[in-house]
Formats: C-alpha cells, structure tokens, sequence
C-alpha cells in the first residue's frame, strides 16, 4: 500500500482493496451480479471471504462480527438486500461496536436481474447512513469513508454501487488513510442489543438522534462536492450520473452528492440558491428529486421515462431539454441461451413435451422459459418456485394441479428453497406435489461460485457438504429419487409423470455437473483429496 500506488480497478475490485486496507477481518455474502466479484477479489488478495447460504444470513453474520468490535464487509446485489432486510432494520436501532459496510449493488436497466429496485430507499426507510460513488477510486475512498462512519457513530453503513461503477474500470489512488482496527472483544450491552419492545423502543429514538448528528456531520464535513459553473444551469446528481451530467452539460455548476442519506439539504439548498435552474440528474426512483422538494429547494426532475434503464450523457441531454420524444431503439443484444449440451436444456425438453404448469426459479434453468422450449410459467424471486408451486396446486382443479411441478436451481434451493420444502412437507396439497431439484453443482448463473450442497468454501476448499437427500428426508418426505437426467433421459421422463400421477411429495434430485463448468469443478474436487467425484 503505496502513496504513489495507482492501480487499474473496477468498481468492486476497489472495494475489495479497500477492504484490506482497512483491515476488514471477514467478508461475507451470496454471489449476485453486478456484486459478485468483490468478496472473489478480497479473497484473491488475502482477506478471509465466504460464501453464506443466502444474504441474510451473510449480513447476520456480519452483525456478529460489528458486535465483537471487528470490520465486516457484507456484498450483495440488490434484490439481497431484501432477503437481508429482516436483521436490516432492526440492526439500524442496536448498532454495532466495530464496522459494518454493506455494499447493495443496484442493476439500472436490469443487466442479469429480476428487477431495478434502487436501494436508496432502504438506506431511508432503514436508517442507514448510505454512499454513492461515481467510479473506482470514490469505491475505494468511499468504502474506508464507510468504515470510519460505522464505528464513530456505531451504525451499519450502506455503500450503494450499480452496475456502472462496479463494473467500470478507472485508476484508484490507494491512500489507505484509516485509524487500524480495534481488537476484537465483547462488551456486554443486553439493553442496546437485546430487541425486546422495552428496549426497541429507546434505541429506535437513540437511532434517530444519532441519524440527526450524522446528517449534521454530513452537511458540514460529508463527501459531497460542488463544481462551480455558469450560474444558467445547476445540476444536482450522484453516483456514475454526476460523469453523465459532467459530459452532457459541461458548462453546468454541479452539486454532487456522495453521502445521499441522511440527506444534506442545507448544502443543496444553499448550491440551488446561486443557480438560476436547477435540475436533478440520478439513476432510477426520484429518491434526490423528492428529498429536494420535501425539503422546500425548487427543482426540476426527470420525465417518468427516464426512471427506467440507465442514464447516459444522451439521456441526460434529454432530460436538459425536457425531451420527452420517444428514444432510439437499439438493436437487441443476443439473448442468453442455455448450453448446447446443458443439462437444464434435456429436462426444460422433457417438461414442455410433458405440457406442465412449471413454477420457476432463478438460474441458467431460467433460460429453459424463452422460445423455443417455453417450459417455465414463472420466475419471481430466489425459492419462489416451490411456494408458487404449493399455491398453485391448492387452487387449481385437480386435473390441473397434478400438471404443476417445482423447478429449482441447487444454489437457490440452499439460499430459499428449504423452507418451501417444509411447507410443502408441513400443509401438504390435496394432490400432492413434485420438485426438481436440478442441481448441477455450482452456482452456474454468476460464474460457477460454491455453496454448501458443493461441500467447497469460496476458494473451493474441502468443507462440510449438504446432502439435499438427507436434508429433505428429515424434512419428512420419504419419496426421493437422485437421478441423472441425461444419462438416463427416459428414466427421467417416466419418473416425473409417475410422480405426477401418484398425488404424493416426491422430490427429485436431478444431478448432472454444469457441462461449461464441469472440467473447472472436476478440478477443484480432486485437489480437496476426497473420495469420488463432484
Ligand atoms: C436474492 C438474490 N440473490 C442473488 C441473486 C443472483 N442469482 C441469480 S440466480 C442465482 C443462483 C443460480 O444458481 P443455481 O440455483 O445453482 O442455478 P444454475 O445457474 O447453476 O443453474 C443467483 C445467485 C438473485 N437473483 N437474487
């Protein structure tokens, strides 16, 4: 860690340097693009990394770690964040003792999501102190920035990243400037901790007195800039927006805000104040726009078109200019498509000759849902394929309900999946029901990361390894059936319409390497030394 060290970065391998020099003692998280590579990168650069079952459980653990006085870093994309939103919350009101960052990594325009939720508003509607770099080096600046936050006012912190500063490269300055860590030790606290009512009640308010000093300290000291300009136009931006907003209007004075919440109105108002029109420029919901206003500055914001998708300096001309004229459509890219020889294509095959009412998940199986096989009814959240499932066949006439099957992905089924198969168990339907686990042995959608049915940690290490066959006995179903699906195709094909017509809870396990990443998994088990193979 050099003062002259300039590095080449993306966004999140920033972050993960970061990390290090900060002295960030664990990184926890669940792989999830645009967010995956910084838990990869900090373990490629010594830091302890791991792969938690779900984001949930990643963020929990983190809260541990704060707890014990130690700096965590917990990655995630955004949808994550709503699986971790439970301990969120209520961890905004207990505080931590050491740091706790978690990085939300929003995807505007929906590269590889389900949705374009803008996590800004959980930063709002938690209690979350929350920073937004713009590029590489603010991802570095930012994240120790983050951490010395955490630990003088004791409260998780949220640096919110896109798809656009994770993944855009730039050089970073790595000036490591940060107070060394504390030794980790437990200070007994029951009240502070405790999130009993009695107790819940003093912090939430202790939480909002902390929330007023820090908005203090954020209009007076926070990472917010401005560029002064003409006094024509000012534009009031953050994150990768305010590069926009430089190229599109570079005559423009420029409010950028680096810390968006609490938010620093005295500092806008003031910069609105010397501007004679004031428009705001971000990415994704009015989050600055409705601050603004609600804080009486007069602004002008994006026609509702712009909320979808990114900005770039094109769109942000338009909304310069009020254009509200329909955009250029841009040729599409080719759209993903399953392996020729994907095992997930053999049973997507099986299930559209089968003409079933598949509920599905998320994972390459997905793909399994565009033309030509169409063999997948709905995708809506990480494990909603076997609730949807169970709903599906509680109301539908019994004919019908015998057709719906559960498809589910390996790692999804550790990360959400278990729970569905204990209802399922727990109120079972008249007709019965059937999963398919298809399992693969990687988490093949994000770049082949391990979970737990791999029985290999993030760096692909020998662990313990979850039996999906002996997990959903315990559960209670006695019809399991582990079956290859390519190598014994029609097997396959007559085990599922016989599950379906039996009216029982069958699970079936069908398990077949992904065939791109198979010679990588192959490897990875024979150097754990175990007997037999991945
Ligand atoms: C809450 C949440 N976290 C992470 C993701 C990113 N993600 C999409 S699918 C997937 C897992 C895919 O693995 P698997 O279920 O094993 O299916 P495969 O791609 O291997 O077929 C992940 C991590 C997400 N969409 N939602």
């Amino acid at each position: 860690m050099g003062e002259t060290n300039r590095l080449l970065l993306m966004g999140n391998e920033a972050v993960a340097r970061a990390a290090v020099d900060a002295g960030v003692i664990l990184g926890s998280g669940y792989p999830g693009t645009p967010a995956t590579e910084i838990l990869e990168e900090f373990a490629r650069l010594g830091g302890k990394a791991q792969w938690a079952p779900n984001e949930k459980v990643a963020l929990e653990v983190g809260i541990g770690v704060a707890y014990a006085g130690a700096r965590m870093l917990v990655a995630m994309k955004h949808v994550g964040v709503n699986v971790a939103a439970d301990p969120l919350f209520t961890a905004a009101y207990t505080g931590v003792t050491g740091a706790l960052v978690l990085v939300s990594a929003d995807d505007p325009d929906m590269h590889s999501s389900q949705n374009e939720q803008d996590n800004r508003n959980y930063s709002r509607a938690a209690g979350i102190p929350t920073l937004e770099p713009a590029d590489a080096q603010e991802s570095y600046d930012m994240f120790l920035k983050a951490v010395e936050i955490s630990e003088r006012w004791g409260t998780p912190v949220m640096l919110r990243m896109t798809t656009r500063v994770c993944h855009s490269k730039g050089l970073v300055q790595q000036n490591g400037k940060i107070a060394s860590p504390q030794k980790p030790h437990f200070v007994h606290d029951i009240p502070a901790r405790l999130m009993v009512p009695g107790y819940a009640r003093p912090a939430h308010r202790k939480l909002r007195k902390k929330l007023v000093e820090i908005k203090d300290w954020n209009e007076a000291s926070g990472p917010n800039q401005v560029f002064e300009g003409s006094s024509d136009l000012g534009i009031i931006t953050s994150s990768v927006s305010y590069l926009h907003a430089r190229e599109a209007a570079p005559d423009a004075s420029i409010c950028k805000i680096g810390m968006c919440y609490p938010f620093p109105d005295n500092f806008v108002r003031n910069f609105a104040k010397k501007v004679k029109r004031c428009v705001v420029i971000e990415e994704g919901d009015p989050y600055l726009v409705e601050y603004c206003r609600y804080s009486g500055i007069a602004v002008e914001g994006k026609d509702e078109m712009y909320r979808h998708g990114e900005l770039n300096v094109g769109r942000v001309q338009r909304i310069l200019a009020g254009d509200t004229s329909t955009e250029p459509v841009y040729p599409p890219g080719n759209p993903p498509k399953l392996c020729s020889d994907c095992p997930h294509r053999t049973i997507s095959g099986i299930m559209a000759d089968q003409q079933l009412i598949v509920a599905g998940d998320i994972g390459c199986y997905t793909l399994g849902g565009l033309p030509p096989l169409e063999a997948m009814d709905s995708c809506v959240c990480m494990g909603a394929s076997i609730g949807v499932g169970l709903g599906l066949r509680h109301a539908l006439p019994p004919e019908e309900a015998k057709k719906v099957v559960s498809v589910i992905g390996d790692s999804t089924f550790v990360h959400a999946g278990i729970t569905g198969l204990v209802d399922m168990a727990y109120n079972p339907p008249p007709t019965g029901h059937v999963v398919i686990i298809v399992d693969n042995g990687t988490t093949a959608m994000t770049g082949l990361q391990e979970h737990p049915g791999t029985g290999r940690t993030l760096t692909h290490k020998a662990t313990r390894k979850l039996s999906f066959e002996n997990l959903a006995k315990a559960i209670g179903l006695d019809k399991v059936h582990v079956i290859d699906p390519v190598a014994n195709k029609e097997e396959f094909d007559k085990l599922l319409k016989e599950s379906l017509e039996s009216e029982e809870l069958v699970l079936i396990i069908a398990r077949r390497l992904c065939s791109l990443g198979a010679p990588k998994l192959e490897a990875y088990e024979r150097a754990t030394g175990r007997q037999g193979s991945a």
